[in-house]
């Protein structure tokens, strides 16, 4: 299904070829050429010999830097415009009819208005350029959980990116066909110009408009934009939920497994957490653990009531700084060869080097200037792109249509002082409040202050395409009879003690925490029942071959009352803050909490 076409002229015809089923798909398309005046219009196959033919193209240009193909096969280098290197949360919009659908969580534009705006953006911005036109599927192809969308894009660095993060081409645009539904994405990087760039989102049109950014969250559509903030609104309708969550299953010595999703903020550790190893001993046990997602998980109630996920993307946009072969072997491992690498320095033999790989010495940064040591070599947000497949530990089940049964859902964030390593929610309705609730410290995921301290509802703050407090009531909607929901808990690997360093050892340590959460989903782990709470005390979890400061074990099974009750006061008035939508058994859980805190 690959046409190529020289003017807008031939489009017309070209496009009538390919089949009355896809009329609106072919009709979108020549309107937005006809905005976009385009040079020539390329239809995306996701074949091989396509993405053979942009890289040659992007070597050519220089937007692609061949890396040593020794160590480094079929792997390259992109530099972005040093002011393109985040999402802009300032500059993205949810455009409900209505400003209060988008809620307080949301800047909010009126959709025609919007329009207007990206319009005259988007007028005549492709004139000289190729436009692609890349069909898409979210999620395994034959999964009646997948969506399928359509990008369309100036940019050939993002459509390698694309084909890698979806199943795009053929296949898609078969399925689009059948169904007759697809998300609409335009993007243009416009002239990369931070005063021109806006990422505009239409959910009650199934439509996103981007424009001036060819950074991964703001232009490759079908992550942030369509998988979270257009299929959040759509999955509210349709009774189903679209998560800024990991997918990682824990096979145990027995050969069980149990699938857990996580929530993170952006650059909390999503990644390695997905790709953990188990400490040696657990290793020698018989342990695994498999990865399903690092990102995002769409996840709905299968007919047994156990709910079923799956991972809508194919490959990992990860982070790169931090990833070395003691942090993430798995990833290190998956980004050997056929990987864009984006704003990572650079040694004397062109690999690709990052603050916290190796004690090599980088020779040039990521700006592409020889390395000078008083600044990081890497970008802090720079970033790898890579397929799933090439992960040693990706799961078999990630294919799945019917996705994976969630046993255990997992809030987290970076919490300096007062949240202890791990507890339980004691219901459903108390694990949504849990994840309300949620705060951390911010990163360099996102342009603006790193580590300050705010609240990130289920880590969705800049993803939830609708108002808070709509999708805090769509979440409790599920506790209904029948239902067999996951156990919730809420973890922080990021506790620090009096010097400022972190008390727990983390990464494949984090193991033996989700054991013992597996352990209370089967009825066989111990607890200790607080006002926020089960906590296992030190002893109810597997340590050994782990050394803890006397502190550590002290603090991170601690449960802090005063401190508690000064968190769970603020979160009414969090709660607040999205008015009377928010949900009476949302508050009364809030109530409920802080009584029993003032009660002991
Ligand atoms: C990401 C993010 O890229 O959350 O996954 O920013
Ligand atoms: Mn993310």
């Amino acid at each position: 299904m690959a046409a190529q076409l020289d003017s807008p002229n031939s489009l017309e015809v070209e496009n009538t070829a390919m089949g009355s089923q896809l009329d609106a798909l072919n009709q979108w398309v020549m309107d937005m050429a006809r905005l976009t005046q385009p040079d020539r219009i390329h239809w995306c196959d996701g074949s091989d010999s396509e993405f053979a033919e942009l890289v040659k193209q992007m070597e050519a240009d220089g937007t692609l830097l061949p890396l040593n193909s020794e160590t480094h096969p079929n792997s390259w280098l992109h530099r972005s415009h040093p002011d393109d290197v985040a999402r802009v949360e300032h500059l993205t919009f949810v455009c409900t009819s209505e400003r209060e659908d988008a809620g307080p969580n949301n800047h909010w534009m009126a959709p025609a208005d919007a329009h207007a705006k990206m319009d005259a953006l988007f007028a005549g911005c492709m004139r000289g350029r190729t436009m692609y036109v890349i069909p898409y599927c979210m999620g395994p192809i034959d999964s009646p959980l997948a969506r399928c969308g359509v990008e369309i894009t100036d940019s050939p660095y993002v459509v390698a990116n694309m084909r890698i993060m979806t199943r795009m081409g053929a296949a898609a645009l078969a399925r689009i066909e059948r169904e007759k539904q697809f998300v609409r994405g335009l993007h243009s990087i416009g002239e990369l110009d931070p005063e021109r760039r806006f990422i505009m989102h239409f959910p009650e049109e199934l439509t996103i408009k981007s424009f001036g950014s060819g950074y991964g969250g703001n232009a490759l559509l079908g992550k942030k934009c369509h998988a979270l903030r257009i299929a959040s609104h759509q999955a509210r309708k349709e009774g189903w939920l679209a998560e800024h969550m990991l997918i990682l299953g824990v096979e145990n010595p027995k050969g069980e497994t149990h699938y857990i999703a996580a929530a993170f903020p952006s650059a909390c550790g999503k990644t390695n957490l997905a790709m953990l190893i188990p400490p040696e001993g657990y290793r020698r046990e018989g342990w695994k653990v498999w990865t399903v997602g690092d990102d995002i998980c769409w996840m709905r109630p299968g007919a047994d009531g156990r709910m079923y996920a799956i991972n809508p993307e194919a490959g990992f946009f990860g982070v790169a700084p931090g990833t070395s072969a003691k942090s993430n072997p798995n990833a290190l491992a998956s980004i050997q060869h056929d990987t864009i690498f984006t704003n990572v320095g650079l040694t004397e033999d062109g690999q690709p080097w990052w603050e916290g790989l190796d004690d090599r010495k980088p020779a040039i940064d990521w700006r592409g200037n020889a390395y000078d040591f008083n600044a990081p070599a890497a970008h802090p947000n720079s970033r790898f792109t890579v397929s799933a497949r090439q992960c040693p530990s990706w799961s078999p089940k990630a294919e799945d249509a019917q996705g994976v049964p969630i046993s255990a859902i997992v809030f987290g964030g970076r919490r300096a002082s007062l949240v202890p390593l791990v507890f339980e929610a004691r219901d459903w309705t108390h694990g949504v409040l849990v994840g309300a609730a949620m705060g951390s410290e911010t990163t360099a995921a996102a342009t603006g202050a790193v580590g300050v301290m705010r609240r990130d509802p289920m880590a969705m703050k800049p993803f939830c395409g609708y108002n808070f407090a709509d999708y805090f009531a769509h979440w409790l909607s599920f506790d209904k009879p029948g239902a067999q929901l996951p156990k919730v808990f809420h973890v922080n690997w990021f506790r620090k003690g009096d010097d400022g360093k972190f008390l727990w050892p983390g990464f494949g340590e984090n193991l033996r925490v989700l054991e013992w959460m597996i352990g209370r989903v089967e009825g066989s782990a111990s607890a200790t029942e607080t006002p926020i709470g089960a906590l296992p005390k030190v002893e109810d979890i597997r340590m050994e071959g782990v050394t803890l400061s006397d502190e550590a074990r002290r603090v991170l099974f601690h449960f802090d009352r005063a401190g508690w009750q000064a968190e769970i006061d603020s979160l009414e008035g969090f709660l607040g803050e999205f008015g009377d939508r928010v949900p009476d058994a949302l508050k009364q859980e809030q109530g409920r909490i802080a009584k029993e805190l003032r009660a002991g």
